[in-house]
């Protein structure tokens, strides 16, 4: 075809310019709903958004995921895909509007997107395969092709032809285009808005074009968007039932070694105060995961292998049932929790301990002669994370957990299984959706985070955290209830102390405790005086050392300092 966009008058008023514009728009969404029905046809992983986001996410500086975990909190996913959205619709209303005059660019602009998504699908680490980049390419076809008609439909038609009497078919109106926009004198295009009497054309109505058709191609173009936005939602709600039933037809064994009931005195029952177990639905959520990944139990493997391992091991889900499980509490930390953060919570995990498993295997420690000292999981989503062998190994409850809370772990918390090594950061730890375990060494490998700036081992610091009153509370004068938690995960808390002000450090009372990979309530009934106050907290762990008040950054193996909460006493 001859590339007629050459032949057009220069002036393109407003009205079209806006319209052109909304195609761009259109255009945009037409090709996000069809990929993502084919990403639900194919791979939900692979569609456009999830793909270039994961890219995004991969490519993000630990300081600038920092900062996004700061402001954003457990949203950092939903504000990326937004952001991702908002550019997208931006670029696609620069590309309308040139779509106007240069269709074809236009068009060739959307395949562009599309190649980008297919690159960014193909490049990611859980990748199957060329038809990952299936959803992208089918989208921006489809974006391309909508874009190019409906800017078809915007093109100037000579006068002679009255508006409406068009729209025999797709491409027919324009063909006999003489691109008649002469008629735009520049100086009164918005009537060109405001004349809806189409049919009738007076001299003033200056850019002839079809407007039958561009409303019933685009009221088209919506409907059809729409329908495959619904098909690809019921799609991937049917793809994933066979993992959602899986699940649902779990029934955890007893474990053979319960965990010890939680003492009854390790909840404190101070309203405002963390409960000691984190119910599920409550308990954070920290991972790369743009779709939650959902595996099938009747599929999923776990292998286990590398340096050292005499004996390789190939399981699936229904053999891990059938070994011995253990059942312990647990607090799990982010490493990206800062001071006062929320990202710490408590469960009762159930599971297999790890160090059976890897024994089994024929690991030996680094301590006693084993070739590895790293443990790599790695999960169904391409995540990998480095645990220190001489950690799993050193008696400490290290588990491939199945159970969280008494049910099996939720999609959001790695289901079928991940680890829950006590004492270490999650990076460094709890893989979720894991799949595969290699033995392996530091200085051979670097994990995910690693590779980005994190710490290769990073243990969980001692912390402690006021949780009423909350920051900028107004409490009556009086006695008021100052309580928190705090944790020195596999070491245990021996003590919390408060300040006021600058007063003096005073003891805190502690709750029982449960075990010392579990976090401690506190509590301190604070004589409080009228007037503003800063409380501060800080805990001494169990090996005798005082938690740092020296402050740190997340970065890179985890925020150090103490809290502090400042009230104003009315
Ligand atoms: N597959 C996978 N596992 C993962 C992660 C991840 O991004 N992908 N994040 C880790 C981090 S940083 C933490 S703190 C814990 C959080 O576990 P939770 O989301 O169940 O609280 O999971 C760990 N396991
Ligand atoms: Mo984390």
């Amino acid at each position: 075809m001859r590339d007629q966009e050459k032949d057009l008058p220069k002036r393109i008023g407003p009205l079209r310019t806006a319209l052109g514009a909304l195609s761009g728009l259109l255009a945009g969404v037409a090709a996000l709903a069809v990929a993502e029905l084919a990403a639900a046809a194919v791979r939900p992983e692979a569609g456009p958004v999830v793909a270039v986001g994961g890219a995004a996410i991969d490519r993000t500086p630990a300081t600038v995921k920092d900062w996004a975990i700061r402001h954003f909190g457990t949203n950092d996913k939903l504000v990326l895909q937004l952001g991702i959205l908002a550019v997208l619709a931006v670029l696609a209303l620069v590309l309308g509007s040139a779509a106007v005059r240069y269709r074809r660019s236009g068009a060739a602009g959307v395949l562009l997107f599309g190649v980008v998504g297919a690159v960014a699908a193909l490049g990611r680490p859980d990748s199957v395969g060329l038809s990952d980049s299936l959803p992208s390419v089918v989208g921006a076809v489809a974006g391309a092709l909508v874009l190019y008609s409906l800017a078809g439909r915007l093109r100037a038609r000579p006068a002679a032809v009255p508006v409406g009497a068009g729209g025999a078919g797709p491409g027919s109106a324009d063909s006999g285009s003489t691109d008649a926009d002469s008629g735009d004198s520049g100086s009164k295009d918005s009537s060109d808005a405001g004349s809806g009497n189409s049919g009738s054309q007076d001299s003033r109505t200056p850019v002839p074009f079809d407007r039958r058709g561009f409303v019933l191609t685009a009221a088209g173009v919506a409907v059809g968007s729409t329908a495959a936005g619904i098909a690809g939602r019921s799609l991937g709600t049917a793809k994933g039932k066979g993992a959602i039933a899986s699940r649902d037809q779990v029934v955890l064994p007893r474990p053979g070694s319960p965990a010890r009931a939680v003492p009854a005195r390790a909840g404190l029952r101070i309203p405002g105060v963390s409960p000691f177990i984190t119910p599920n639905a409550d308990f954070y959520r920290v991972d790369t995961a743009l779709v939650v990944p959902k595996v099938d139990a009747g599929t999923w493997r776990l292998r286990i292998h590398g340096k050292g391992v005499r004996r390789p091991l190939d399981l699936g889900f229904e053999d891990l049932l059938r070994r011995e499980l253990i059942e312990r509490t647990v607090t799990l930390t982010c490493v990206s929790n800062e001071v006062g953060g929320g990202y710490a919570g408590t469960a009762r995990w159930t599971g297999v301990r790890l160090a059976d498993l890897l024994e089994e295997c024929g690991v030996r420690a680094p301590s006693r002669g084993g070739p590895a000292d790293q443990l790599v999981a790695r999960s169904v989503d391409g995540m990998t994370l480095g645990t220190p062998v001489e950690d799993v190994l050193d008696g400490r409850d290290a588990m491939l957990a199945v159970g969280m809370n008494g049910e099996p772990l939720p999609f959001e918390h790695g289901f079928p299984v991940r680890m829950v090594v006590p004492g270490l950061y999650g990076y460094v730890s709890a893989c979720k959706w894991l799949t595969d375990l290699e033995l392996t060494t530091f200085d051979s490998y670097d994990p995910y985070w690693v590779k980005r700036g994190w710490a290769r081992r990073a243990p969980i610091k001692t912390q402690s955290r006021i949780d009423t009153p909350k920051p900028f509370a107004r409490p009556k004068e009086g006695t008021v209830m100052v309580a928190g938690v705090a944790w020195a995960q596999h070491r245990g808390i021996d003590k919390v102390e408060v300040r006021v002000d600058d007063g003096p450090w005073q003891e805190a009372h502690l709750a029982a405790e449960d075990t010392r990979d579990t976090w401690r309530q506190w509590s301190f009934p604070w004589d409080a005086t009228k007037g503003g106050h800063t409380l501060s907290v800080r805990a001494t762990d169990r090996t005798g050392r005082l938690q740092t008040e020296r402050r740190t950054r997340t970065v890179p193996d985890g925020a150090s300092g103490w809290h502090s909460v400042v009230v104003t006493v009315g």
